[in-house]
Protein backbone atom coordinates (compact mmCIF):
# COMPACT_ATOMS: atom_id res chain seq x y z
CA UNK A 1 0.00 0.00 0.00
CA UNK A 2 3.01 2.49 0.73
CA UNK A 3 4.33 1.87 -2.00
CA UNK A 4 1.90 2.45 -4.06
CA UNK A 5 1.14 5.52 -2.77
CA UNK A 6 4.37 6.72 -3.31
CA UNK A 7 4.23 5.99 -6.84
CA UNK A 8 1.53 7.93 -7.88
CA UNK A 9 2.85 10.79 -5.79
CA UNK A 10 5.78 10.46 -7.97
CA UNK A 11 4.15 9.97 -11.40
CA UNK A 12 2.65 14.11 -12.16
CA UNK A 13 0.87 11.83 -15.00
CA UNK A 14 -1.48 10.07 -12.88
CA UNK A 15 -3.19 13.32 -11.02
CA UNK A 16 -3.88 15.32 -14.63
CA UNK A 17 -6.66 14.65 -17.28
CA UNK A 18 -5.45 15.08 -20.98
CA UNK A 19 -6.95 16.77 -23.62
CA UNK A 20 -6.70 15.34 -27.10
CA UNK A 21 -6.60 17.72 -29.96
CA UNK A 22 -7.03 17.18 -33.44
CA UNK A 23 -5.68 19.91 -34.90
CA UNK A 24 -7.75 20.26 -37.97
CA UNK A 25 -10.72 20.53 -36.51
CA UNK A 26 -9.67 22.73 -33.60
CA UNK A 27 -9.59 26.05 -34.51
CA UNK A 28 -8.72 27.66 -37.75
CA UNK A 29 -6.71 30.84 -37.42
CA UNK A 30 -5.95 32.18 -41.11
CA UNK A 31 -9.17 31.23 -43.02
CA UNK A 32 -8.00 28.35 -45.02
CA UNK A 33 -10.90 25.99 -43.36
CA UNK A 34 -8.22 23.93 -41.55
CA UNK A 35 -7.22 24.19 -37.65
CA UNK A 36 -3.69 25.04 -37.12
CA UNK A 37 -0.69 25.69 -34.40
CA UNK A 38 -2.21 29.23 -33.89
CA UNK A 39 -5.29 28.06 -33.55
CA UNK A 40 -4.74 26.12 -30.64
CA UNK A 41 -2.56 28.70 -29.28
CA UNK A 42 -5.53 31.33 -29.26
CA UNK A 43 -7.18 28.74 -27.54
CA UNK A 44 -4.77 28.03 -24.30
CA UNK A 45 -7.32 30.08 -22.04
CA UNK A 46 -10.09 28.10 -22.31
CA UNK A 47 -8.30 25.03 -21.76
CA UNK A 48 -6.63 26.43 -19.10
CA UNK A 49 -10.08 27.27 -17.77
CA UNK A 50 -10.95 23.57 -18.12
CA UNK A 51 -8.00 22.78 -15.70
CA UNK A 52 -6.08 20.15 -18.30
CA UNK A 53 -2.87 18.94 -17.77
CA UNK A 54 -1.76 18.36 -21.05
CA UNK A 55 -2.86 18.24 -24.79
CA UNK A 56 -2.42 15.21 -26.77
CA UNK A 57 -1.89 16.66 -30.27
CA UNK A 58 -2.80 14.40 -33.15
CA UNK A 59 -0.16 14.29 -35.63
CA UNK A 60 1.04 17.60 -37.07
CA UNK A 61 4.10 16.50 -39.13
CA UNK A 62 4.72 16.74 -42.31
CA UNK A 63 2.25 15.08 -44.34
CA UNK A 64 0.80 14.37 -47.46
CA UNK A 65 -2.79 13.65 -45.32
CA UNK A 66 -4.02 10.71 -46.92
CA UNK A 67 -4.66 9.88 -43.43
CA UNK A 68 -5.02 13.07 -41.82
CA UNK A 69 -1.47 13.18 -40.55
CA UNK A 70 -1.04 9.52 -39.44
CA UNK A 71 0.78 9.22 -42.60
CA UNK A 72 4.20 10.93 -41.64
CA UNK A 73 6.55 12.28 -44.69
CA UNK A 74 8.77 14.14 -42.31
CA UNK A 75 9.10 13.51 -38.42
CA UNK A 76 11.24 16.62 -38.01
CA UNK A 77 9.02 19.04 -39.51
CA UNK A 78 5.46 20.45 -39.36
CA UNK A 79 2.74 20.43 -41.61
CA UNK A 80 2.55 23.83 -43.52
CA UNK A 81 -1.27 23.76 -43.05
CA UNK A 82 -0.59 24.05 -39.58
CA UNK A 83 2.35 26.28 -39.19
CA UNK A 84 5.93 26.23 -38.88
CA UNK A 85 8.34 24.51 -36.64
CA UNK A 86 8.88 27.86 -34.98
CA UNK A 87 4.46 27.96 -34.25
CA UNK A 88 5.16 24.49 -32.47
CA UNK A 89 8.22 25.73 -30.74
CA UNK A 90 5.49 28.77 -29.51
CA UNK A 91 2.81 26.53 -28.75
CA UNK A 92 5.36 24.58 -26.78
CA UNK A 93 5.79 27.24 -24.48
CA UNK A 94 2.80 29.34 -24.67
CA UNK A 95 1.39 26.12 -23.32
CA UNK A 96 3.81 26.03 -20.04
CA UNK A 97 2.93 28.91 -19.49
CA UNK A 98 -0.39 27.73 -18.99
CA UNK A 99 0.76 24.83 -16.92
CA UNK A 100 -0.37 22.61 -19.77
CA UNK A 101 2.28 20.24 -21.28
CA UNK A 102 2.61 18.85 -24.79
CA UNK A 103 2.10 15.26 -25.68
CA UNK A 104 3.05 14.67 -29.54
CA UNK A 105 1.31 11.62 -31.59
CA UNK A 106 4.11 9.31 -32.46
CA UNK A 107 3.45 6.78 -35.43
CA UNK A 108 6.09 4.27 -35.39
CA UNK A 109 4.34 1.42 -37.29
CA UNK A 110 4.95 2.84 -40.63
CA UNK A 111 5.17 6.12 -42.37
CA UNK A 112 4.07 7.90 -45.44
CA UNK A 113 5.39 6.83 -49.04
CA UNK A 114 6.03 10.02 -49.83
CA UNK A 115 8.76 9.64 -46.56
CA UNK A 116 12.37 10.24 -48.18
CA UNK A 117 13.44 6.93 -46.49
CA UNK A 118 10.73 5.20 -48.57
CA UNK A 119 11.39 7.16 -51.56
CA UNK A 120 14.74 5.78 -51.50
CA UNK A 121 13.69 2.10 -50.24
CA UNK A 122 11.49 1.43 -52.77
CA UNK A 123 14.56 2.15 -55.98
CA UNK A 124 16.63 -1.05 -55.36
CA UNK A 125 16.78 -3.62 -53.69
CA UNK A 126 20.53 -2.93 -52.80
CA UNK A 127 19.26 0.71 -51.65
CA UNK A 128 20.29 1.45 -47.93
CA UNK A 129 17.12 2.22 -47.04
CA UNK A 130 15.27 -0.84 -48.52
CA UNK A 131 15.59 -2.53 -45.26
CA UNK A 132 13.72 0.06 -43.42
CA UNK A 133 10.24 -1.49 -45.09
CA UNK A 134 9.14 -4.58 -45.24
CA UNK A 135 9.11 -6.60 -48.69
CA UNK A 136 8.94 -10.10 -50.21
CA UNK A 137 8.85 -11.23 -53.40
CA UNK A 138 5.78 -12.38 -55.80
CA UNK A 139 4.68 -11.90 -59.23
CA UNK A 140 2.26 -9.13 -60.25
CA UNK A 141 -0.66 -12.27 -59.90
CA UNK A 142 0.97 -13.71 -56.95
CA UNK A 143 0.79 -11.83 -53.87
CA UNK A 144 2.80 -13.42 -51.00
CA UNK A 145 0.00 -14.09 -48.24
CA UNK A 146 -4.00 -13.63 -47.98
CA UNK A 147 -3.08 -10.68 -45.58
CA UNK A 148 -5.55 -7.31 -45.30
CA UNK A 149 -5.01 -3.55 -44.70
CA UNK A 150 -7.28 -2.05 -41.93
CA UNK A 151 -8.51 0.81 -44.58
CA UNK A 152 -9.83 -2.45 -47.30
CA UNK A 153 -7.51 -4.21 -49.64
CA UNK A 154 -4.70 -6.50 -49.39
CA UNK A 155 -2.01 -5.73 -47.11
CA UNK A 156 0.79 -6.11 -50.19
CA UNK A 157 1.07 -3.20 -52.77
CA UNK A 158 3.62 -4.54 -55.86
CA UNK A 159 6.29 -2.16 -56.80
CA UNK A 160 6.99 -3.41 -60.56
CA UNK A 161 10.38 -1.40 -60.76
CA UNK A 162 11.87 -3.61 -58.22
CA UNK A 163 9.32 -6.80 -58.63
CA UNK A 164 8.34 -6.69 -55.00
CA UNK A 165 5.76 -5.94 -52.62
CA UNK A 166 5.66 -4.37 -49.66
CA UNK A 167 3.77 -4.58 -46.46
CA UNK A 168 1.26 -1.81 -45.27
CA UNK A 169 -1.50 -2.47 -42.49
CA UNK A 170 -2.85 0.11 -43.27
CA UNK A 171 -3.52 2.35 -46.69
CA UNK A 172 -1.29 1.93 -49.34
CA UNK A 173 0.16 5.38 -48.56
CA UNK A 174 1.19 3.80 -45.26
CA UNK A 175 3.96 1.22 -45.86
CA UNK A 176 5.10 -0.15 -42.69
CA UNK A 177 8.34 -0.22 -41.25
CA UNK A 178 10.84 -2.76 -40.36
CA UNK A 179 11.36 -2.35 -36.56
CA UNK A 180 13.50 -5.54 -37.02
CA UNK A 181 15.96 -3.35 -38.73
CA UNK A 182 18.94 -1.49 -35.84
CA UNK A 183 19.77 1.34 -37.83
CA UNK A 184 16.27 2.14 -38.53
CA UNK A 185 15.33 2.14 -34.61
CA UNK A 186 18.68 4.03 -34.05
CA UNK A 187 17.35 6.87 -36.50
CA UNK A 188 13.83 6.86 -34.34
CA UNK A 189 15.57 7.21 -31.09
CA UNK A 190 17.44 10.17 -32.22
CA UNK A 191 14.21 12.08 -33.81
CA UNK A 192 12.71 11.59 -30.55
CA UNK A 193 15.15 12.76 -28.64
CA UNK A 194 15.27 15.86 -31.10
CA UNK A 195 11.63 16.25 -29.97
CA UNK A 196 12.60 15.97 -26.36
CA UNK A 197 15.11 18.68 -26.41
CA UNK A 198 12.31 20.85 -27.94
CA UNK A 199 10.39 20.66 -24.19
CA UNK A 200 7.36 17.88 -25.68
CA UNK A 201 6.58 16.63 -22.19
CA UNK A 202 5.22 12.80 -23.79
CA UNK A 203 4.51 10.78 -26.85
CA UNK A 204 0.98 8.78 -27.19
CA UNK A 205 2.23 6.03 -30.04
CA UNK A 206 0.39 5.25 -32.54
CA UNK A 207 -0.83 1.22 -32.96
CA UNK A 208 2.32 0.66 -31.02
CA UNK A 209 1.30 -3.17 -29.97
CA UNK A 210 1.80 -3.48 -34.11
CA UNK A 211 5.25 -2.45 -34.38
CA UNK A 212 6.79 -6.10 -34.28
CA UNK A 213 4.29 -7.82 -36.88
CA UNK A 214 6.12 -11.24 -38.59
CA UNK A 215 3.57 -11.06 -41.56
CA UNK A 216 4.64 -14.38 -42.82
CA UNK A 217 3.43 -15.58 -39.82
CA UNK A 218 0.01 -13.63 -39.80
CA UNK A 219 1.08 -11.79 -36.79
CA UNK A 220 0.41 -7.76 -36.79
CA UNK A 221 -0.02 -7.20 -33.21
CA UNK A 222 1.68 -8.25 -30.12
CA UNK A 223 4.65 -9.28 -32.35
CA UNK A 224 7.45 -11.62 -30.35
CA UNK A 225 9.50 -8.85 -29.95
CA UNK A 226 7.53 -6.25 -29.15
CA UNK A 227 8.43 -5.92 -25.60
CA UNK A 228 11.94 -6.03 -25.93
CA UNK A 229 11.67 -3.34 -28.62
CA UNK A 230 9.59 -1.25 -26.46
CA UNK A 231 12.13 -1.38 -23.79
CA UNK A 232 15.00 -0.48 -25.64
CA UNK A 233 12.87 2.38 -27.23
CA UNK A 234 12.07 3.66 -23.45
CA UNK A 235 15.75 3.45 -22.51
CA UNK A 236 17.23 5.30 -25.38
CA UNK A 237 14.47 7.84 -25.31
CA UNK A 238 11.79 8.53 -22.85
CA UNK A 239 13.74 7.41 -19.50
CA UNK A 240 16.06 10.17 -19.83
CA UNK A 241 13.49 12.73 -19.53
CA UNK A 242 10.20 12.62 -16.73
CA UNK A 243 8.00 12.08 -19.64
CA UNK A 244 4.54 10.37 -19.70
CA UNK A 245 3.91 7.92 -22.65
CA UNK A 246 0.49 6.30 -23.85
CA UNK A 247 0.91 3.32 -25.58
CA UNK A 248 -2.13 2.67 -28.15
CA UNK A 249 -3.06 -1.18 -28.09
CA UNK A 250 -5.81 -2.59 -29.45
CA UNK A 251 -4.93 -5.87 -28.40
CA UNK A 252 -4.00 -5.04 -25.28
CA UNK A 253 -4.70 -7.98 -22.38
CA UNK A 254 -4.93 -7.02 -18.56
CA UNK A 255 -1.84 -9.18 -18.41
CA UNK A 256 0.03 -7.34 -21.77
CA UNK A 257 -0.93 -4.04 -20.15
CA UNK A 258 0.86 -4.76 -17.14
CA UNK A 259 4.14 -5.49 -19.02
CA UNK A 260 3.18 -1.75 -20.83
CA UNK A 261 3.04 0.29 -17.94
CA UNK A 262 4.73 -1.83 -15.39
CA UNK A 263 5.76 0.94 -12.59
CA UNK A 264 9.38 0.40 -12.88
CA UNK A 265 9.00 2.49 -15.85
CA UNK A 266 10.77 0.02 -18.34
CA UNK A 267 8.54 0.72 -21.25
CA UNK A 268 5.48 3.12 -21.37
CA UNK A 269 3.69 4.97 -18.43
CA UNK A 270 -0.12 3.59 -19.32
CA UNK A 271 -1.65 1.98 -22.19
CA UNK A 272 -4.76 3.02 -23.76
CA UNK A 273 -6.72 -0.34 -24.69
CA UNK A 274 -10.26 -0.83 -26.56
CA UNK A 275 -11.91 -3.29 -24.86
CA UNK A 276 -14.95 -1.53 -23.16
CA UNK A 277 -15.52 0.40 -26.03
CA UNK A 278 -16.14 -2.44 -28.81
CA UNK A 279 -18.70 -4.20 -26.97
CA UNK A 280 -21.54 -2.81 -29.07
CA UNK A 281 -20.36 -4.82 -32.03
CA UNK A 282 -21.62 -8.17 -33.27
CA UNK A 283 -18.24 -10.54 -31.67
CA UNK A 284 -15.72 -11.78 -33.99
CA UNK A 285 -17.26 -8.99 -36.57
CA UNK A 286 -16.24 -5.80 -38.10
CA UNK A 287 -16.94 -1.90 -35.69
CA UNK A 288 -19.85 -1.84 -38.33
CA UNK A 289 -21.54 -4.69 -37.41
CA UNK A 290 -23.72 -3.00 -34.87
CA UNK A 291 -24.48 -4.94 -31.69
CA UNK A 292 -26.65 -3.65 -28.80
CA UNK A 293 -24.31 -2.32 -25.77
CA UNK A 294 -24.17 -5.53 -23.42
CA UNK A 295 -24.27 -3.28 -20.14
CA UNK A 296 -23.41 -5.78 -17.45
CA UNK A 297 -20.78 -6.71 -19.65
CA UNK A 298 -19.33 -3.13 -20.09
CA UNK A 299 -19.66 -3.42 -15.88
CA UNK A 300 -17.30 -5.93 -15.62
CA UNK A 301 -14.70 -5.21 -18.29
CA UNK A 302 -14.33 -1.92 -16.03
CA UNK A 303 -14.17 -3.75 -13.33
CA UNK A 304 -11.43 -6.39 -14.74
CA UNK A 305 -8.98 -3.49 -16.21
CA UNK A 306 -9.39 -1.32 -12.59
CA UNK A 307 -8.50 -4.57 -10.09
CA UNK A 308 -5.84 -6.32 -12.25
CA UNK A 309 -4.09 -2.98 -12.92
CA UNK A 310 -4.17 -1.69 -9.33
CA UNK A 311 -0.92 -1.50 -7.90
CA UNK A 312 1.02 -3.21 -11.07
CA UNK A 313 -0.23 -0.86 -14.34
CA UNK A 314 -1.40 2.08 -15.17
CA UNK A 315 -4.59 2.45 -17.73
CA UNK A 316 -6.36 5.23 -19.89
CA UNK A 317 -10.08 6.40 -19.19
CA UNK A 318 -11.56 7.52 -22.21
CA UNK A 319 -14.89 7.20 -23.81
CA UNK A 320 -13.69 9.21 -27.07
CA UNK A 321 -10.94 9.89 -29.21
CA UNK A 322 -10.47 10.86 -33.43
CA UNK A 323 -11.68 7.30 -34.44
CA UNK A 324 -14.29 6.76 -32.65
CA UNK A 325 -18.84 8.10 -32.60
CA UNK A 326 -19.19 10.61 -30.03
CA UNK A 327 -19.80 8.53 -26.99
CA UNK A 328 -23.18 11.13 -25.89
CA UNK A 329 -24.73 9.68 -29.28
CA UNK A 330 -23.71 6.45 -28.58
CA UNK A 331 -24.14 5.17 -24.93
CA UNK A 332 -26.38 8.21 -23.85
CA UNK A 333 -28.88 10.35 -25.18
CA UNK A 334 -28.02 13.02 -27.87
CA UNK A 335 -31.70 14.05 -27.61
CA UNK A 336 -33.46 14.87 -24.31
CA UNK A 337 -31.66 13.89 -21.91
CA UNK A 338 -28.46 15.30 -24.09
CA UNK A 339 -26.81 17.10 -20.77
CA UNK A 340 -28.02 14.48 -18.03
CA UNK A 341 -26.26 11.63 -20.19
CA UNK A 342 -23.20 13.21 -21.11
CA UNK A 343 -22.02 14.56 -17.82
CA UNK A 344 -23.52 10.81 -16.09
CA UNK A 345 -21.13 9.67 -18.54
CA UNK A 346 -18.46 11.83 -17.49
CA UNK A 347 -18.87 10.91 -14.04
CA UNK A 348 -19.45 7.36 -14.23
CA UNK A 349 -15.43 7.27 -15.95
CA UNK A 350 -14.00 10.02 -14.20
CA UNK A 351 -14.23 8.31 -10.77
CA UNK A 352 -11.87 5.88 -12.16
CA UNK A 353 -8.45 4.54 -11.53
CA UNK A 354 -6.05 5.55 -14.77
CA UNK A 355 -5.57 8.59 -16.16
CA UNK A 356 -8.78 10.29 -18.10
CA UNK A 357 -8.65 12.11 -21.99
CA UNK A 358 -10.64 14.19 -23.02
CA UNK A 359 -11.10 14.76 -26.43
CA UNK A 360 -12.26 17.70 -27.93
CA UNK A 361 -16.20 18.57 -27.67
CA UNK A 362 -16.67 16.16 -25.55
CA UNK A 363 -17.07 18.68 -22.35
CA UNK A 364 -19.22 20.20 -24.53
CA UNK A 365 -21.36 16.86 -25.17
CA UNK A 366 -21.11 17.61 -28.75
CA UNK A 367 -22.98 14.65 -30.78
CA UNK A 368 -22.54 12.49 -33.90
CA UNK A 369 -23.40 13.79 -37.29
CA UNK A 370 -25.60 12.80 -40.37
CA UNK A 371 -23.68 13.42 -43.96
CA UNK A 372 -24.41 12.74 -47.23
CA UNK A 373 -21.88 10.06 -48.46
CA UNK A 374 -19.72 11.98 -50.30
CA UNK A 375 -19.62 14.44 -47.62
CA UNK A 376 -17.41 11.91 -45.50
CA UNK A 377 -13.28 12.80 -45.62
CA UNK A 378 -12.16 10.05 -44.06
CA UNK A 379 -10.38 7.20 -45.69
CA UNK A 380 -11.68 4.15 -43.74
CA UNK A 381 -15.22 5.32 -44.04
CA UNK A 382 -15.13 6.25 -48.02
CA UNK A 383 -13.45 2.62 -48.94
CA UNK A 384 -15.88 1.09 -46.47
CA UNK A 385 -18.73 2.11 -48.55
CA UNK A 386 -17.42 0.96 -51.46
CA UNK A 387 -16.33 -2.64 -50.13
CA UNK A 388 -19.75 -3.25 -48.43
CA UNK A 389 -21.17 -1.81 -51.80
CA UNK A 390 -19.35 -4.19 -54.12
CA UNK A 391 -20.10 -6.86 -51.17
CA UNK A 392 -23.95 -6.18 -52.14
CA UNK A 393 -24.84 -4.61 -48.85
CA UNK A 394 -27.97 -2.36 -49.04
CA UNK A 395 -26.77 1.58 -49.08
CA UNK A 396 -29.00 1.81 -46.06
CA UNK A 397 -27.99 -0.82 -43.89
CA UNK A 398 -24.19 0.98 -44.92
CA UNK A 399 -25.51 4.60 -44.05
CA UNK A 400 -26.55 3.16 -40.38
CA UNK A 401 -22.81 1.49 -39.93
CA UNK A 402 -21.46 4.97 -40.75
CA UNK A 403 -23.99 6.94 -39.10
CA UNK A 404 -23.19 4.89 -36.10
CA UNK A 405 -19.51 4.55 -36.03
CA UNK A 406 -17.84 6.89 -38.47
CA UNK A 407 -14.89 8.18 -37.29
CA UNK A 408 -16.32 12.02 -38.94
CA UNK A 409 -18.65 11.90 -36.14
CA UNK A 410 -15.24 12.73 -34.11
CA UNK A 411 -13.65 15.07 -36.75
CA UNK A 412 -16.30 17.81 -37.18
CA UNK A 413 -14.78 21.01 -36.58
CA UNK A 414 -15.12 22.01 -32.97
CA UNK A 415 -17.91 24.18 -32.22
CA UNK A 416 -16.95 27.60 -30.30
CA UNK A 417 -19.93 30.18 -31.24
CA UNK A 418 -23.23 30.67 -32.42
CA UNK A 419 -21.69 32.63 -35.54
CA UNK A 420 -21.15 31.20 -38.94
CA UNK A 421 -19.26 27.43 -39.12
CA UNK A 422 -19.63 27.86 -35.38
CA UNK A 423 -16.84 30.08 -34.85
CA UNK A 424 -13.97 27.71 -36.01
CA UNK A 425 -13.03 29.51 -39.27
CA UNK A 426 -13.78 32.54 -41.77
CA UNK A 427 -13.17 30.57 -44.30
CA UNK A 428 -14.98 27.35 -45.50
CA UNK A 429 -14.47 24.53 -43.36
CA UNK A 430 -12.35 21.13 -45.07
CA UNK A 431 -15.28 18.99 -43.62
CA UNK A 432 -18.93 20.04 -42.71
CA UNK A 433 -20.11 21.60 -39.33
CA UNK A 434 -22.67 19.85 -37.34
CA UNK A 435 -25.40 21.62 -37.80
CA UNK A 436 -26.69 21.90 -34.32
CA UNK A 437 -23.34 24.56 -32.87
CA UNK A 438 -26.15 27.14 -32.51
CA UNK A 439 -27.30 25.29 -29.50
CA UNK A 440 -24.09 23.16 -28.34
CA UNK A 441 -21.08 25.26 -28.03
CA UNK A 442 -18.53 26.98 -25.33
CA UNK A 443 -19.55 30.00 -25.46
CA UNK A 444 -23.44 29.07 -24.30
CA UNK A 445 -21.49 26.67 -21.55
CA UNK A 446 -18.22 28.34 -20.10
CA UNK A 447 -20.47 31.02 -18.10
CA UNK A 448 -23.46 28.01 -16.90
CA UNK A 449 -22.53 26.49 -13.87
CA UNK A 450 -25.07 23.89 -14.90
CA UNK A 451 -23.63 23.07 -18.30
CA UNK A 452 -21.37 20.05 -19.72
CA UNK A 453 -18.27 22.35 -19.68
CA UNK A 454 -18.33 23.40 -15.79
CA UNK A 455 -19.13 19.73 -15.10
CA UNK A 456 -15.86 18.42 -16.81
CA UNK A 457 -14.47 21.02 -15.13
CA UNK A 458 -15.93 19.96 -11.65
CA UNK A 459 -14.41 16.99 -12.62
CA UNK A 460 -10.90 17.59 -13.55
CA UNK A 461 -10.60 19.83 -9.86
CA UNK A 462 -11.63 16.67 -7.64
CA UNK A 463 -9.11 14.56 -9.35
CA UNK A 464 -6.26 17.47 -7.91
CA UNK A 465 -7.98 17.73 -4.71
CA UNK A 466 -9.02 14.27 -3.85
CA UNK A 467 -5.95 11.77 -3.82
CA UNK A 468 -8.63 8.78 -3.45
CA UNK A 469 -9.24 9.36 -7.01
CA UNK A 470 -5.87 8.71 -8.23
CA UNK A 471 -4.85 6.02 -5.59
CA UNK A 472 -8.15 4.29 -4.06
CA UNK A 473 -8.56 0.70 -4.68
CA UNK A 474 -11.90 0.12 -7.24
CA UNK A 475 -14.92 -2.48 -6.29
CA UNK A 476 -17.69 -2.70 -8.26
CA UNK A 477 -21.13 -3.10 -6.50
CA UNK A 478 -24.49 -4.10 -8.06
CA UNK A 479 -22.65 -6.32 -10.23
CA UNK A 480 -25.89 -7.83 -12.01
CA UNK A 481 -28.37 -4.62 -11.64
CA UNK A 482 -29.22 -4.09 -15.15
CA UNK A 483 -29.79 0.02 -14.80
CA UNK A 484 -27.30 1.36 -12.28
CA UNK A 485 -23.33 1.22 -12.83
CA UNK A 486 -22.01 1.75 -9.09
CA UNK A 487 -18.65 1.43 -7.17
CA UNK A 488 -16.65 2.89 -4.63
CA UNK A 489 -13.24 3.86 -4.38
CA UNK A 490 -11.14 3.31 -1.10
CA UNK A 491 -7.84 4.33 0.43
CA UNK A 492 -6.52 4.61 3.70
CA UNK A 493 -8.04 7.74 4.53
CA UNK A 494 -11.30 8.42 2.22
CA UNK A 495 -13.80 6.66 0.31
CA UNK A 496 -15.55 8.25 -2.54
CA UNK A 497 -19.40 6.06 -4.19
CA UNK A 498 -20.23 6.51 -7.56
CA UNK A 499 -23.45 5.94 -8.49
CA UNK A 500 -25.21 6.47 -11.90
CA UNK A 501 -28.37 5.23 -13.77
CA UNK A 502 -27.18 4.24 -17.24
CA UNK A 503 -30.39 4.43 -19.01
CA UNK A 504 -33.35 7.10 -19.28
CA UNK A 505 -35.84 4.43 -17.07
CA UNK A 506 -36.38 6.17 -13.32
CA UNK A 507 -34.66 3.39 -10.62
CA UNK A 508 -35.15 2.91 -6.75
CA UNK A 509 -31.24 2.75 -6.45
CA UNK A 510 -29.92 -0.73 -4.93
CA UNK A 511 -26.95 1.51 -3.42
CA UNK A 512 -27.62 4.14 -0.98
CA UNK A 513 -24.77 6.50 0.78
CA UNK A 514 -24.56 6.11 4.43
CA UNK A 515 -25.21 9.33 6.07
CA UNK A 516 -21.95 10.13 6.71
CA UNK A 517 -21.34 10.66 2.94
CA UNK A 518 -21.16 14.10 1.31
CA UNK A 519 -22.41 14.76 -2.08
CA UNK A 520 -19.30 16.30 -4.21
CA UNK A 521 -20.75 16.27 -7.72
CA UNK A 522 -23.71 15.40 -9.74
CA UNK A 523 -25.69 15.97 -12.84
CA UNK A 524 -28.90 17.31 -11.12
CA UNK A 525 -29.10 20.48 -9.82
CA UNK A 526 -31.08 19.85 -6.55
CA UNK A 527 -29.84 16.52 -4.63
CA UNK A 528 -32.84 14.52 -5.34
CA UNK A 529 -34.05 11.39 -3.42
CA UNK A 530 -31.22 9.05 -1.78
CA UNK A 531 -32.94 6.52 -3.36
CA UNK A 532 -34.41 7.08 -6.46
CA UNK A 533 -32.31 7.90 -9.82
CA UNK A 534 -33.50 10.18 -12.39
CA UNK A 535 -32.81 9.70 -15.84
CA UNK A 536 -29.15 9.30 -16.04
CA UNK A 537 -28.55 10.63 -12.86
CA UNK A 538 -25.02 10.50 -11.64
CA UNK A 539 -23.81 11.33 -8.66
CA UNK A 540 -20.56 11.48 -6.60
CA UNK A 541 -20.49 11.10 -2.70
CA UNK A 542 -17.37 11.44 -0.14
CA UNK A 543 -16.53 10.82 3.24
CA UNK A 544 -13.19 10.22 5.63
CA UNK A 545 -12.67 6.43 6.85
O1 LIG B 1 -5.59 3.79 -35.20
C1 LIG B 1 -5.37 2.43 -35.12
C2 LIG B 1 -6.36 1.58 -35.70
O2 LIG B 1 -6.24 0.37 -35.59
C3 LIG B 1 -7.48 2.20 -36.44
O3 LIG B 1 -7.33 1.96 -37.78
C4 LIG B 1 -8.73 1.68 -35.97
O4 LIG B 1 -8.83 0.31 -36.25
C5 LIG B 1 -9.85 2.38 -36.66
O5 LIG B 1 -9.66 3.73 -36.56
C6 LIG B 1 -11.13 2.03 -36.02
O6 LIG B 1 -12.09 2.62 -36.76
C7 LIG B 1 -4.49 4.63 -35.29
C8 LIG B 1 -4.96 6.05 -35.37
O7 LIG B 1 -5.59 6.41 -34.19
C9 LIG B 1 -5.81 6.22 -36.59
O8 LIG B 1 -6.36 7.50 -36.70
C10 LIG B 1 -4.95 5.92 -37.78
O9 LIG B 1 -5.72 5.94 -38.95
C11 LIG B 1 -4.27 4.55 -37.67
O10 LIG B 1 -3.68 4.33 -36.40
C12 LIG B 1 -3.14 4.45 -38.66
O11 LIG B 1 -2.09 5.28 -38.29
CA1 LIG C 1 -5.56 27.20 -41.03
Amino acid sequence: MENIKQNNQKKWWKNIVVYQIYPRSFADSNGDGIGDLQGIISKLDYLEQLGIGAIWLSPVCKSPQDDNGYDISDYQDIDPMFGSLEDMERLIAEADKHQIRIIMDLVLNHSSDEHRWFQEAKKSRENPYHDYYIWRDGTEEVVPNDMKAAFGGSAWEWVPQIGQYYFHQFSVKQPDLNWENPKLRREIYDMINWWIEKGVKGFRLDVIDQIAKEPDRHITNNGPRLHEFLRELSKETFQRADLVTVGEAWGATTKLAKLYSNPDNSELSMVFQFEHICLDQIKGKEKWDLAPLPFIELKRVFARWQKELYGQGWNSLFWNNHDLPRIVSRWGNDEKYRVESAKMLAILLHGMQGTPYIYQGEELGMTNVKFKIDEYRDIETRNLYQERLEKGYAKEDIMRSIYAKSRDNARTPMQWNDEKYAGFTQGTPWIGVNPNYREINAANQIQDKESIFSCYQTLIRLRKEYPVFVDGEFELLAEKDPALFAYTRTNADAQVLVICNFFEKTIDCAIEPDRSMQLLVSNYNDEGQRKTLRPYEARIYYKLR
